[in-house]
């Protein structure tokens, strides 16, 4: 090891004194300028009577551009540590931002500099990973928006936040985050939803023959969101920051687990609007208002809207390895016995260690990965949700081929099964995991590596 000895540590220090002294060289001041500074810290605000407290980023949106690295320097300025998970970017892994697995966590008064390149183009999003049951409830997270050069011209391009708040009888965020009755059903649901931080409808105007792209992301820690798109001509352009080959028609629902994205596209005609209606009474969440000398419907284009290919093979249909992710636990699942920390326990046992949901036959996180494997291989993943709740997978750093396109999320319903087949990526230890935050923290988490 190097001994810095005084007359080094003089040497150094006198170096220091001049270089402060000297007019700033340019290279320094641009190699400043080009880090994106992220503060977490407490914010407040305006929803209620008083003011409600949130935790959040300074900046709620981050632009970067495909394929560019980018320096983020994340300053804690909150009272518990923290890290940033840039969720389904494929980033290297030592960037990927999960505490405890590909870092020590970001303490207090502290910063961590980041350095996040993205492969790929489209609509991502960034959160804490530590302690997330409490910190995603409190509000931290953002937007990624991932720009490609050869994307096609929207004249409007908006993206809506959605998210699922529980504020108690004081305005605040409600501060039971781990309730074991509710992380081992649904768990915990809000009683305020949120667009873009703010109450109510979120409304915008455009012109008739406006290209609209509008680009959704379901931050909630637990709700899955149900959408009813009223925007005619609509088209799903991408899923999880991934276009879809060709874009197809929305449909009537639009179904996002947690951490879900959707871009949609359509040539403004006429008024429309997004409503959400899992509830009993529909929420007007998006209204997009076209001035009324639009007497027409305007022909579609399909094809002027699809966004290039990100650079993702198509799948393969040889398949390197099988593994089975079959999902078990939570209240009315039957689970008899599952590993947890070495040791087979049984339901009763489990519950004592406040663990309720497992991934093959494993509560929590293991000593040894789930599989280990080598770059460039596909792996198919026979998911099998036997639980009475649905759940949204999550794999890290990698998308899945799943009903014909690319994601890095998929939502189960109670007993539903689903193969897709992961093309593996970097190298590293990366997390699948529901998205749920609550059924996370409850055991429904597992890793993977690649060597
Ligand atoms: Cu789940």
């Amino acid at each position: 090891m190097m001994k810095i000895t005084r007359r080094q540590w003089l040497a150094g220090g006198s170096k220091l004194m001049l270089a402060s002294m000297l007019p700033r060289p340019l290279w320094a001041a641009q190699t400043a300028d080009s880090t994106l500074h992220l503060q977490a810290q407490e914010s407040t605000v305006n929803w209620l009577q008083k003011p409600t407290t949130l935790w959040s980023y300074n900046q709620t949106t981050l632009h970067l551009k495909q394929g560019v690295p980018q320096k983020i320097r994340v300053t804690n300025n909150l009272p518990q540590a923290t890290t940033v998970h840039w969720h389904g970017v494929r980033v290297a892994n030592a960037m990927d931002g999960v505490s405890g697995l590909t870092q020590s966590p970001i303490q207090p008064g502290e910063y961590f500099e980041y350095e996040v390149m993205s492969p790929d183009a489209g609509t991502f999003w960034f959160h804490s990973h530590h302690n997330t049951v409490e910190q995603l409830a409190r509000g931290l997270y953002g937007a990624l928006i991932v720009s490609g050069e050869k994307e096609p011209v929207f004249e409007q391009d908006w993206l809506l936040l959605m998210d699922d708040w529980l504020l108690n009888e004081d305005g605040q965020i409600d501060t039971t985050f781990n309730n074991l009755h509710t992380q081992a059903h649904a768990g915990r649901m809000g009683n305020i939803l949120s667009v873009n931080a703010q109450l109510g409808a979120w409304k915008q105007q455009t012109q008739p023959g406006d290209r609209v792209r509008l680009r959704l992301v379901n931050t909630a820690t637990n709700r899955i969101l149900q959408l009813r798109p009223e925007f005619p001509g609509a088209l799903l352009l991408a899923k999880d920051g991934q276009p879809l080959m060709t874009p197809e028609p929305v449909g009537d629902l639009i179904v996002m687990g947690p951490g879900e994205r959707w871009d949609l596209g359509w040539l403004a005609n006429q008024t429309g609007q997004l409503l959400e209606v899992s509830g009993q009474t529909p929420l007007l969440v998006a209204e997009v208002n076209v001035s009324s000398n639009a007497a027409m419907a305007l022909p579609l284009y399909p094809g002027t809207m699809a966004l290039p290919a990100n650079p993702m093979p198509l799948p393969s249909s040889e398949i390197d390895q099988k593994i089975d992710l079959i999902l078990e636990g939570g209240a009315m699942g039957r689970l008899q016995t599952a590993h947890y920390q070495g040791k087979t326990l049984s339901f009763r046992e489990l519950v004592n260690h406040g663990q309720v949901w497992t991934i093959a036959g494993q509560a929590g996180m293991s000593t040894e990965p789930l599989f280990r494997t080598r770059p460039g291989q596909t792996i198919e993943l026979q998911l099998d949700n036997r639980t009475a709740f649905a759940h949204t997978i999550h794999w890290h750093g990698h998308h899945a081929w799943a009903d014909n396109r690319w994601q890095d999320s998929l939502t189960l319903t109670r007993g539903q099964r689903k193969t897709v087949r992961l093309l593996t990526g970097n190298t590293g230890k990366w997390l699948i995991h529901c998205h749920m935050i609550d059924h996370q923290a409850t055991g429904m988490v597992t890793w993977f590596e690649v060597v």
